[in-house]
Order: structure tokens, then sequence, then C-alpha cells
């Protein structure tokens, strides 16, 4: 049987977010829904401050536990992270089990992980998330049960002290660098084929592994959860024109994504770090796309792939309207992407053409200093090329980009204009 989960989203009025709480608190829904949990419950509340005690405060855990009785909820989930004592406050207060959105994150990953390194990988977020959590002797360690938020790299395992988790995850990360190095062999195999690697990217639920499977026939697992594909994998891509290139579909993204998983997933996602492209697939029917966008970038900068080449693709196009769909590709949004529906398959044979445009013209990645005069030039760049740095100095913009060997030469031909005027001698 499923548990019944009450959630809390405390609203602190951030203004630095990104997202407001209405948004957190859907996502959070769809979470808990991906990892099992009958939502009983969401309660969306503004608060001065978090309280360091139990982060919502007394009265608003008496709330929460009154919910929890009247549903009778098995457990509290917030979409805040908490420490490891205001875990316990809590808990003590609600009076069930309570988990927070990064736990939430690790007990889906935990749950899906099929791959020995995905397993690796998961038992070494969750450690490493709960390192610095063991207060006394470990509280959070004598759990029992199944469910989530309990369930991990396995409770005997859990029972130990610090040091032997501490040697657990540097033996993790052994093994992890093995299955790496093998990884890395594998990437460098294909290099030795000369075909470019193409890397899907794109939040959580886009539709990547959809689209993977409708342009390479393969058989990836496609599912409206969050977090369906843990895994990489790898075809060949027949383009237009006799070209061919790697494809690779991978695990999804998520706003403010736990570090530890970040970090853990690094090798997984090796492939995106080495791709000559990558295809950054957006679900064109979600009216927070712009949001879901930068955190896919900041994603992708955090793992240092921030400066790749990119196609943003906007798909489910069958779900949108083509006047949202026009508003999206229009002069001052993505002028450049695709559209495409992997469900009805309308787009794919231009996606495809495009591939092979991209990558049989080659960029680089490209220093620009466009004097104040000569804006119209950073105009064209952010037109043609694909702008990745912007940095206001004295002596003009510095712009970053990749352009091709085409555009580079225009760019510059106009950047050092020859002197018009004649030299004059002094007498
Ligand atoms: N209507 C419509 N649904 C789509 C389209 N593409 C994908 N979907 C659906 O969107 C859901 C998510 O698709 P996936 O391909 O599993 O998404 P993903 O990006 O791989 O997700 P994760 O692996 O969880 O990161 C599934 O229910 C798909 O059937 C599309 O073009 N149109
Ligand atoms: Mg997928």
């Amino acid at each position: 049987m499923s548990e019944r989960a009450i959630l809390v989203t405390p609203d602190f009025g951030e203004r630095e977010r990104l997202w407001g709480a209405e948004d957190a608190a859907a996502e959070l829904v769809e979470l808990s829904r991906s990892a099992g949990l009958e939502v009983e419950g969401s309660l969306v509340f503004r608060q001065r401050a978090p309280s360091p005690n139990c982060l919502i405060g007394k009265g608003k855990a008496e709330e929460v536990r009154a919910s929890v009785e009247r549903f009778g909820a098995d457990v509290v989930v917030l979409q805040k992270d908490l420490t490891g004592s205001q875990q316990r406050n809590l808990e003590d207060l609600v009076g069930v089990k309570t988990i927070d959105r990064t736990q939430l994150i690790l007990d889906i990953f935990a749950q899906r992980a099929r791959s020995q390194e995905g397993k690796l990988q998961v038992e070494l977020a969750q450690l490493n998330y709960l390192l610095p959590r063991l207060a006394g002797k470990g509280v959070l360690l004598s759990r029992l049960g199944g469910g989530v938020g309990t369930r991990g790299p396995g409770e005997q395992k859990l029972e130990v002290d610090r040091r032997r988790i501490r040697s657990r995850i540097a033996r993790l990360k052994q093994d992890l660098a093995g299955l790496q190095a093998r990884r890395l062999a594998g990437i460098a195999r294909k290099r030795q084929q000369e075909l470019p690697l193409i890397a899907i990217v794109g939040y959580t639920n886009a539709g990547k592994s959809r689209l993977f499977n409708a342009l390479t026939g393969a058989g990836v697992e496609v599912k409206d959860k969050l977090f369906a594909t843990l895994d990489t994998t790898t075809r060949v891509l027949e383009l237009p024109g006799n070209a061919r290139v790697f494809l690779s579909d991978t695990v999804g993204f998520i706003s403010d994504l736990p570090h530890h998983l970040v970090e853990a997933f690094k090798a997984t996602l090796e492939e995106t770090l080495h791709a000559d492209l990558l295809l950054h697939v957006i679900d064109s029917s979600r009216p927070d796309l712009q949001r879901l966008d930068l955190s896919v970038l900041s994603v992708l900068s955090d793992l240092g792939a921030g400066a790749h080449r990119m196609v943003r693709v906007l798909n489910k196009a069958d779900l949108t309207p083509s006047g949202a769909l026009a508003d999206l590709t229009g002069p001052d949004r993505w002028p450049e992407a695709e559209i495409v529906s992997a469900l009805t398959g309308a787009g794919l044979e231009r996606l495809k053409t495009r591939i092979a445009q991209e990558v049989g013209r080659p960029r680089r990645l490209r220093e620009y200093l466009i004097p104040s005069g000569q804006l119209r030039l950073a105009g064209l760049l952010y037109k043609e090329g694909q702008v990745v740095g912007r940095e206001e100095t004295a002596r003009g913009t510095r712009l970053q980009a990749w352009t091709d060997d085409r555009l580079d030469s225009i760019v510059r031909s106009r950047l050092d204009p020859p002197r018009t005027a004649p030299q004059r001698d002094t007498p």
C-alpha cells in the first residue's frame, strides 16, 4: 500500500528566487507522485523567516499535525531542505516521519536506479546527504521499515558510525572512478569512429526519451513521471545526406537539483560534457518554461558544459497553440529553436536536417571585443552565432560566442575597418 503524504511549502518571500511558491508546490506534488506517494494535501503559506528550530514554526507545525491526523497521513514532505535537528523537532511536532525535497529526489533516484553505476551513484549521494545530519547516536539511522525517505543504501549499512560511512564513501568513489574510466574509454572509442556526439539534455519530463526513441527507433522507457531515465543510452542516428552521428539520452534536470546528485551523476553526464552539440529539449506546453530553461542552463554550467553549442528543441508542439509557438520563436526569444512533437513526429525531419547542418558547419568558441559604437555587430553575433558570455568593459562589450568561420570573418572584417583617412606625414 502506498504511503499518504501531506506536502508543506513555506514561502519565505525570498527575492532572488526564480519561481514562486505555487510553482514550487505544484512540482512537489509531481515529485511526490513520482516517488509513489499518495498526495492527500498540499499546504502553502507565507512566513516571515525560517524558524531555526523546526523551519516552519510551532504554530504552523500544529496545523500540519491537524492535517496529518485528518487524512491519516504517514509522511510529511517539506519543499525546503531541513537540517538534521529541524527534521527531528518537526517529526516530534507533527507526529509522523518528515522528509525534505532533497530526500524525496534521492528516494526517487534510489527507486529507479537499475545499472550498477546508477545504484552506486545514488548511494554516494545519499551518504553525502546523511553524513552532516548524523547527530549524536544516529536518530536518523534508527528508522525502520520501508517507504519513502527510509529507503536507502540499506538500513543495516546505515547502522554504522560516521567513520564507517566515510570509508564507504571513499570506497564508492573508487568504484565509480573505475566505472568512469570504462565510460571514458567508450567515449574515446566513439571518437575514433569520428562521428560527432550529440547529447539530449533538458528538464525532467520534457520528452527527451520519447524524442530519442522517435529519432533512433530505440526503446528507452518513457513515462509521465519525473526522473524516468537515470542512465545514459547512446545510438547511431542517420541524418539526411548520409551523415551519421551518435545521439545520447540521459538523466533530466530539475530546479535546485541537490548538488550531491549533480556531483554523484557527473559520470552519467560524461557524454553531455563531451558532446559536440547539445539538443536542449523544452516542453513547449508549460507556462513556466522560461524558468525551466534557466534551471537547465544553470545545471549545465555547474557541470562545466555551460558553453557548449546548443540547439533548443521545443517539444510537445501538439499540446501548444500555434500562436504560443510563434511567440517562442519570435525575434526576441529563440528564433533558432526547432519545433517538434515526439508524439506525432512533426518537425523531426527538419530537426535531423538541422543537426546535419550544425555538425557539418563546425563552430568554435571565440571572443570578440565590440566597441560601443558598433553594437550592431553584437546583434549579428546574437542572431547568427551563439553568445554564451557577455561582459561590459571600458573598451567595449566583450562577447564569448560560438561562430563558424564565415560568421567569424564577417564580424572581424567589420570590427577592424581599414583606415580610410590617409596617414598624413608630419611636416
Ligand atoms: N503530447 C505529447 N507528449 C509527449 C511528447 N513527448 C513526450 N511526451 C510525454 O511526456 C512524458 C515524458 O516523456 P519522457 O520522454 O519520458 O520525458 P523525459 O524528458 O525523458 O523525462 P525524464 O527521463 O524523466 O527526465 C511522457 O508521458 C511522454 O509520452 C510530445 O511531443 N507530445
Ligand atoms: Mg527520459
